[in-house]
């Protein structure tokens, strides 16, 4: 049986990590499988928006520590390896991502959370960068994503001491954007899902491309990247719909061109 599988709720797709017997740990074929399911989604014009959560009550517990000997035998430059090809398709995804997190976001856990654009939490979530207990460190975005999402000195206590924050924590420190109830992280971020794909999609991507820019680039050159998005989706057929349906007092039909 797949680790992983997706299923498909109108245009919501909902990728779940299915390997409860190791917490969802990311061995080759979790990997493998998260990458085949984004691609698929990546071409299907119908899905509009992505949830990422885990099987049983765990969210994910990092790279699958029984693997470390395939990681290390993976050159430093130029591998295409199944975990490579992942991180590098989940980091530049086009549709928005939503990570559903109940339970424990550890490690590379944590660090699919960060790539997420959007984290919603359980409140007994757990997030946590544990590798210094292991003698490595993260190795998927886990130093820089989490400075920009926590902050220097909660970042570096948590890489430092490979202590846990609880879902309270996160939330004040700005990695979550909503704590629900226990067991109800999937539903409410598929309703968060559900109306971000009732926009336009093609304006949801370009704002997920200016807004992301900001990490990459200075003040002005982020300004002048969203000033070039602001006018391709101003040209777009998708934004005339949106004036005409509101001056109509209509619901609009977007169609992502
Ligand atoms: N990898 C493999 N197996 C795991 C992992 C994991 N990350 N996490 C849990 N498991 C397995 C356990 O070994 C156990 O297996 P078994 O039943 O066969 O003994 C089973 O899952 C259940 O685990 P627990 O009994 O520990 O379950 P609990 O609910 O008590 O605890 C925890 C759950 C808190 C998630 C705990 O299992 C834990 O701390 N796991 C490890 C978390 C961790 O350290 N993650 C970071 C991994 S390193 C990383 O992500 C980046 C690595 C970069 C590598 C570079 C290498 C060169």
């Amino acid at each position: 049986m797949s680790p992983v599988s997706t299923t498909l709720d109108g245009p919501v797709a909902v990728i779940t990590l299915d390997r409860p017997a190791a917490r969802n740990a990311l061995n080759i074929e979790v990997q493998q499988g998260i990458l085949d399911a984004l691609g698929a989604i990546r071409r299907d014009d119908a899905v509009r928006c992505v949830v990422i959560t885990g099987a049983d009550g765990v969210f994910c517990a990092g790279a699958d520590i029984t693997a470390f000997d395939e990681l290390r035998a993976a050159p430093v430059v130029g591998d295409r390896s199944a975990s490579t090809m992942f991180w590098a398709e989940l980091t530049g995804f086009p549709k928005p991502i939503i990570a559903a997190v109940e339970g424990y976001a550890l490690g590379g856990g944590c660090e699919i959370a960060l790539a997420c654009d959007i984290v919603i939490a359980s409140e007994t979530a757990r997030f946590g960068v544990p590798e210094v207990k292991l003698g490595v460190i993260p190795g998927a975005g886990g130093t820089q994503r989490l400075i920009r999402a926590v902050g220097k000195s909660t970042a570096l206590m948590m890489l430092f001491t490979g202590d846990m924050i609880t879902a309270a924590q996160a939330l004040r420190t700005g990695v979550v954007a909503d704590v629900v109830g226990e067991g109800e992280a999937l539903t409410a971020a598929t309703l968060i899902a559900r109306r971000i794909a009732a926009n336009s999609p093609l304006a949801v991507a370009l704002a997920k491309d200016a807004a992301l820019r900001s990490f990459e680039s200075s003040l002005q050159q982020g300004l002048a990247h969203e000033q070039r998005n602001f006018h391709i989706a101003l040209g777009s057929a998708d934004s005339r719909e949106g004036q005409d349906a509101f001056l109509g007092k209509r619901r609009p039909v977007f169609t992502g061109r």
